[in-house]
């Protein structure tokens, strides 16, 4: 972040394997993470992890698949590190939801810790009536410091803590204020960074279905380095 001067994360959320590559490539030099929904591709192969990581490396990005696991340990590091995906293999970050206690934690950090991946807690969404607040968000954050050697941080709303070994990630970022039709809620950079002290803003739809997302991610990138506490 530091290096590239961004705190810019982006998500093409495309079913075709290609226009997702090609996002990558133009908006790269911009962001400090890509966020993927690998399950969202129609035409998924192990050869796109493989171009991503190689783009990841070429750019110098994280990649972070937003998987959001939310079954028992057991299931959750298997649905980590087996099936189609294998996403521990190729995704250094990746996240889960907490409603299923610490287990899922210690499951997905005995596939991932060996790895050298990281995970995020789902603390908050970005999303209207999210259930994911007070004492829940609460809770993410002691988990986090129990776990301290596997959790990097949360997907959240605002900071959560001064704890600097957290990185706070906020999804439901647009230039402008709105929503979308199916309860999307969106913020500025300025009042996710500036105001509510998170770290990384991610910007899906306002890059990507921009006539041009190069330049785009370019705006972004300024803005958020600008907005940041
Ligand atoms: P958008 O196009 O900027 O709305 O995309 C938002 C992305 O962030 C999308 O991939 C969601 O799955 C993801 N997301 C979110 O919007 N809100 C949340 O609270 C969480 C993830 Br967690």
């Amino acid at each position: 972040m530091e290096r590239k001067k961004t705190n810019l994360a982006v998500n093409c959320d495309t079913v075709r394997s290609q226009q997702l590559l090609d996002f990558t490539e133009q908006v790269g030099p911009h962001i400090c993470v890509l966020k993927t929904h690998i399950d969202l591709l129609e035409d998924f192969s192990p050869s796109v992890t493989q171009k991503l990581t190689q783009l990841a490396e070429k750019h110098q990005f994280l990649i972070f698949e937003d998987r959001k696991f939310a079954d028992i340990g057991t299931i959750s590091k298997a649905q980590y590190e087996k099936g189609i995906y294998h996403i521990s293999d190729w995704s250094p970050i990746t996240n889960c939801h907490i409603v299923p206690g610490p287990g899922i934690i210690e499951g997905l950090r005995e596939a991932g810790l060996p790895k050298g991946n990281g995970l995020l807690l789902l603390a908050q969404m970005s999303s209207k009536g999210s259930l994911a607040k007070d004492g829940y968000t609460l809770e993410a954050v002691r988990l986090a410091e129990l776990y301290s050697d596997f959790v990097i941080g949360f997907i959240c709303q605002e900071k959560l803590t001064d704890d600097p070994r957290f990185v706070h990630m906020t999804p439901g970022v647009k230039l402008s204020e709105g929503s979308d039709s199916l309860g999307q809620q969106y913020n500025t950079p300025e009042k996710v960074l500036g105001k509510n002290g998170s770290d990384i803003m991610i910007v899906g739809r306002g890059i990507s279905q921009a006539a041009d997302p190069s330049k785009e991610a370019a705006r972004y990138k300024e803005e958020g380095w600008r907005a940041r506490s």
